[in-house]
């Protein structure tokens, strides 16, 4: 028997990018603690969200990682270790494909890699909402030959079939304490939710390659005396011809950048914000691994 009364562990949320990871997240923490974009490759991180549900003395942690691709430079390599890693600290993997797009070679990689880790492996069908019956039960079909623990199609999108998956997750998780206080949605500092909301707003306004090229960090975030919260950041691109198009036409662009990132941190802090927000040109940031380990990757 053990001494605990709690159940509690660590889900790592796994796929290939733009599959819906970072939606179903949210989605199961009922707030937005992941950034999201119809881009792949929008996470950089690993995002913990956090789940208890006090009628059944349960605590999940997922933890949201970076989409898995074949990497194309310093930056896509450390990406895919991070991920690697999140499963050898994990008690359940939760798999997450795209019910509209056909199961490839990127997903058999994966579905390979987590038969190795020794970890108990969800399946969760996503985008239900917009795909086929068919679709969705073919698929179901070919990834039922992996032969994990449980398959669930779901929307994430809609927060549907969230209570199925939920279901099967608890299932799997052993007696534990809580990691966090039971009102807790997320450990993320007020320094990378401010950075990563800066940086949805990009995403969903630049075009082709930029987005990827973009980075953001924050200089300095302090609360001051008439409780206004002052935030001073900085969007770092690699080449100097790209530091027009994040500013825009006489500033335009960093400026609506600047806007829609404040409402939404004055919404996320319940606090008046002010932020200030730059451009800065960083030669081929994401091929430098001592600019990389500057960043925070
Ligand atoms: N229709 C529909 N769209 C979805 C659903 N879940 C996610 N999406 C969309 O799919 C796109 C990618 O979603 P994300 O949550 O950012 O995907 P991700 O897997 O975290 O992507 P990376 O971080 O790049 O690996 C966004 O445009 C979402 O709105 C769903 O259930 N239904
Ligand atoms: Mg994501």
């Amino acid at each position: 028997m053990s001494h605990f009364e709690t159940r509690s562990g660590f889900i790592s949320i796994v796929g290939r990018p733009n599959v819906g990871k970072s939606t179903l997240v949210n989605s199961l923490v009922g707030e937005k603690v992941a950034i999201i974009s119809r881009r792949p490759q929008t996470t950089r991180n690993t995002i913990r969200g956090i789940v208890t549900l006090s009628e059944l003395n349960t605590q999940l942690v997922l933890v949201d990682t970076p989409g898995i691709h074949k990497p194309r430079n310093a930056l896509g390599e450390r990406l895919n270790t991070l991920v690697y890693g999140s499963l050898a600290e994990a008690d359940v993997a939760l798999f997450v494909l795209d019910a509209t797009k056909r199961i490839g070679r990127g997903d058999r990689l994966i579905a390979e890699r987590l038969q190795q880790a020794g970890v108990p492996v969800i399946v969760a069908v996503n985008k239900v909402d917009i795909a086929g019956k068919a679709e969705v039960l073919g698929q179901l079909g070919e990834a039922g030959e992996w032969d994990f623990e449980a398959y669930v199609p779901i929307s994430a999108k809609r927060a549907d079939g969230m209570e199925p998956l939920i279901g099967e997750l608890v299932e799997l998780l052993n007696p534990g304490p809580f990691f966090f206080p039971p009102d807790a949605k997320s450990d993320q500092p007020d320094e990378l939710f401010a950075a990563e909301l800066i940086r949805e707003k990009y995403l969903s306004r630049l075009r082709d390659e930029l987005p990827h090229s973009l980075a953001v960090v924050i200089n300095e975030l302090e609360t001051l005396e008439n409780g206004v919260m002052r935030i001073d950041a900085t969007a770092i691109v690699e080449r100097d011809s790209q530091k027009g198009m994040a500013i825009g036409k006489g500033g335009s662009l960093v400026r609506d950048v600047g806007t829609e990132a404040r409402v939404d941190l004055e919404k996320l802090f319940g606090t008046k914000v002010f932020l200030e927000l730059n451009v800065k040109v960083e030669k081929d940031w994401q091929r430098k691994n001592e600019l990389l380990d500057r960043l925070g990757f």
